[in-house]
């Protein structure tokens, strides 16, 4: 069911070119029916995957005089997700976004890297310092790559059997989410799936991904945004799974099918429309 003015602080960088972050979220959250409220953490003028010598503005400064402005307002937000920081010092500030609002739902998408590697801006420290935002959330969306920085394991060179998975998704929630999602899994089964736990009900979830053989940025940011807005709607956890990887699979078949050079994201402008149809959901599944 959708309910109204619903509001989200969204505390993201903002990079002009590659359809990632800000520019992904945004709209998702918007066509949603969800009011998305920047938060930038940084400017760049591409993402930082292979797009030459960006331009980087760091907004450290930004965010706690931003958070001063709104509580001077005594403005309230219904969730607060933040994603890409610029700066190790950033963690520490958003840490206090989230203690200001903790009747928010407090999304953290602990973005640092992906395909086993942290992003060019992330320095060990700033992974290691991840937890401190993770323990304060109540939904973490790891790729593969990031849960397992957070749990400070090597990355897994093998798929994952449903006992890794699950002992996996529980190691995290252990860190304090109540609901974590890992997304794009190799199975020991040969599938590609998006994972999803229910600490309260101990509920396990997956939801297998059609593949596809190529690797677009901003994926994640869609995806987590997609589960966020649908959360708020009123979604359960595997519905808003189910939602957000059939919505990621129209943006990734289509981008495919045109074949447009992967380094500039996926064609988001012609997929939105699907975000505001009703859909049924039945691909979900007990892990
Ligand atoms: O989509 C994650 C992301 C966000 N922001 C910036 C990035 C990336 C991934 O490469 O470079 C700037």
């Amino acid at each position: 069911m959708l309910q109204h003015n619903q509001t989200v602080a969204a505390i993201h960088d903002l990079s002009g070119v590659g359809r990632c972050s800000l520019s992904v979220i945004l709209p998702v959250l918007s066509v949603m029916g969800v009011q998305a409220c920047p938060v930038p953490t940084a400017v760049l003028s591409t993402h930082t995957g292979g797009l030459g010598n960006f331009v980087f503005r760091d907004l450290t400064d930004y965010i706690n005089e931003a958070l001063r402005h709104y509580q001077e307002l005594e403005l309230n937000f219904d969730c607060v997700y933040s994603g890409f920081l610029g700066s190790e010092e950033q963690i520490t500030h958003c840490a206090e976004f989230l203690e200001a609002y903790p009747k928010a739902l407090a999304v953290v998408d602990p973005v640092m890297g992906d395909h086993g590697k942290p992003y060019k801006t992330y320095t060990g420290q700033m992974c290691r310092r991840m937890g401190e935002l993770v323990c304060r959330a109540d939904l973490i969306t790891p790729n593969l790559t990031e849960a397992y920085m957070l749990l400070g394991e090597e990355y897994p060179t093998v798929p994952l059997t449903v006992s890794q998975a699950k002992r996996t998704l529980v190691r995290l929630s252990g860190l304090g989410p109540g609901y974590v999602i890992i997304t794009s899994v190799e199975m020991a089964d040969g599938q590609m799936a998006n994972l999803g736990y229910d600490k309260e009900k101990n509920a396990f979830w997956r939801v297998d991904c059609r593949y596809v053989p190529v690797s677009y940025p901003g994926t994640g940011d869609i995806f987590a945004s997609v589960a966020v807005g649908a959360l708020l709607n009123g979604d359960s956890l595997p519905m808003a799974m189910e939602r957000a990887t059939e919505f990621l699979e129209l943006c990734i078949k289509t981008t495919y099918g045109y074949g447009t050079d992967p380094r500039m994201g996926v064609m988001l402008e012609s997929c939105l429309f699907w975000l505001t149809k009703e859909q049924t959901l039945t691909r979900y599944a007990g892990l």
